[in-house]
C-alpha cells in the first residue's frame, strides 16, 4: 500500500473504530487463579495493519501514534468491560504516548468508567524502552490516580529505559527467551533469580511472558515468580478463559512443585520458603469494579 494509501487506512481504522482487541488471561501463580488480561490489539483481519507493530510503525511515520495508542486502550476498555471480566487490565503503551496531553489519568479514569471499569485495576504496559528520560512527572501523576506500570526487565535494553526509580513499575515483564528450558539450565534459573531480586528490591512483582510448558511454569513458580502468561494459560482471544485448565491447576497443587527459593527482604538473602510474597496492589478484584 502507498504511503497516502496507509495513511488513509490508517485514519479509517481510528474514526471507524475498526481495532480488535484480544485478550489474554495473566496467571496468579501463588494464588492460583487469573489476576487479570492483558490486551493485544490487531487491525482488521485482511488488513497490512494487522500486526500490532506494523500499526504502531504506520501510525508512528504518520505522527498518529498517541491517537493509535488511545484508540487502542478504549477499545480494551470496551471489550474489557462488555465480558466484565475480573482483575487488572494490561494495556500496551508506547513510552512516548504515557507523557501526552491525552494520556492525563483524569481522562483515562473517565474512559474507564465509561466502560464500567473500577479503579486501580489498569496497568500500562510499556511497549518499548523509552528514549525520553522526563517521564517522572507523568509517572508520578498516573501512579498518584492508581493507574500502575509494567516494564521489561534490565536484560533488554534497560539501561535505555531510565532507572526504576522513575518508573516505579509494579510489574516486570521476562520474555520466554529468558526462561525457556528453565527446569534444565541453571543459567537460566541464575538469570530469572536475578531478575526476582531486582524486582523485589524495587517493590515489584515479576511476570513471566510466553510460557507453553508445565515443567516451565512450574520451574517459574519454584523460583519465586508471581505472576505467569502464555499459550499454557490461555491464548489470547476475543472472549478468554476464566477458569484454569486442568494441566496448570495440577502443577500448581500443593506438593506438586518443590519448596521454592524465595528473597527474604529481612535476612537479604534467597531462602527456601513455602508461601509466595505479596505484591503491591495485591487483591484488585470484582470489589474493585465501578
Ligand atoms: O511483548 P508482548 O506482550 O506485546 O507480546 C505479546 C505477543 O506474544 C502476542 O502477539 C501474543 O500473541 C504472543 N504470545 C502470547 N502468548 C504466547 C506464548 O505462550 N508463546 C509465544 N511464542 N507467543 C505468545
Ligand atoms: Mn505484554
Amino acid at each position: 500500500m502507498r504511503r497516502d494509501g496507509m495513511h488513509l487506512h490508517l485514519q479509517d481504522i481510528l474514526a471507524n473504530r475498526r481495532l480488535i482487541t484480544l485478550l489474554q488471561p495473566v496467571l496468579d501463580l501463588a494464588e492460583g487463579r487469573m489476576a487479570g488480561y492483558e490486551a493485544l490489539s490487531r487491525g482488521p483481519s485482511a488488513s497490512p495493519l494487522h500486526a500490532p507493530q506494523a500499526m504502531s510503525l504506520a501510525a508512528q511515520a504518520h505522527g498518529l501514534l498517541a491517537a493509535l495508542d488511545w484508540a487502542r486502550m478504549r477499545a480494551a476498555f470496551a471489550t474489557f468491560g462488555r465480558l466484565r471480566l475480573a482483575g487488572r487490565l494490561f494495556v500496551n503503551l508506547s513510552p512516548t504516548s504515557l507523557s501526552a496531553p491525552a494520556f492525563a489519568p483524569e481522562t483515562i479514569l473517565a474512559a474507564m468508567a465509561d466502560a464500567g471499569i473500577g479503579g486501580r485495576q489498569l496497568v500500562l504496559e510499556l511497549a518499548a524502552p523509552p528514549d525520553c528520560a522526563d517521564l517522572g512527572q507523568a509517572v508520578s501523576r498516573l501512579l498518584a490516580a492508581g493507574i500502575e506500570i509494567a516494564t521489561d526487565d534490565p536484560g533488554t535494553g534497560f539501561s535505555r529505559h531510565g532507572p526504576w526509580s522513575e518508573l516505579k513499575p509494579a510489574f516486570v515483564r521476562i520474555d520466554r527467551d529468558c526462561f525457556a528450558g528453565l527446569h534444565r539450565d541453571p543459567r537460566k534459573a541464575g538469570l530469572v533469580r536475578s531478575i526476582g531480586r531486582l524486582a523485589e528490591d524495587a517493590h515489584a512483582c515479576v511476570i513471566a511472558e510466553g510460557v507453553e510448558s508445565q515443567a516451565d511454569l512450574i520451574a517459574l513458580k519454584d523460583l519465586g515468580v508471581r505472576y505467569a502468561q502464555g499459550y499454557l494459560i490461555g491464548r489470547p482471544s476475543p472472549v478468554p478463559v476464566r477458569r484454569l485448565p486442568g494441566d496448570v491447576a495440577a502443577c500448581l497443587r500443593p506438593g506438586r512443585a518443590a519448596p521454592s527459593w524465595r528473597w527474604q527482604p529481612g535476612s537479604r538473602a534467597w531462602s527456601f520458603m513455602p508461601q509466595a510474597h505479596a505484591c503491591p496492589g495485591d487483591g484488585a478484584s470484582e470489589a474493585d469494579r465501578a
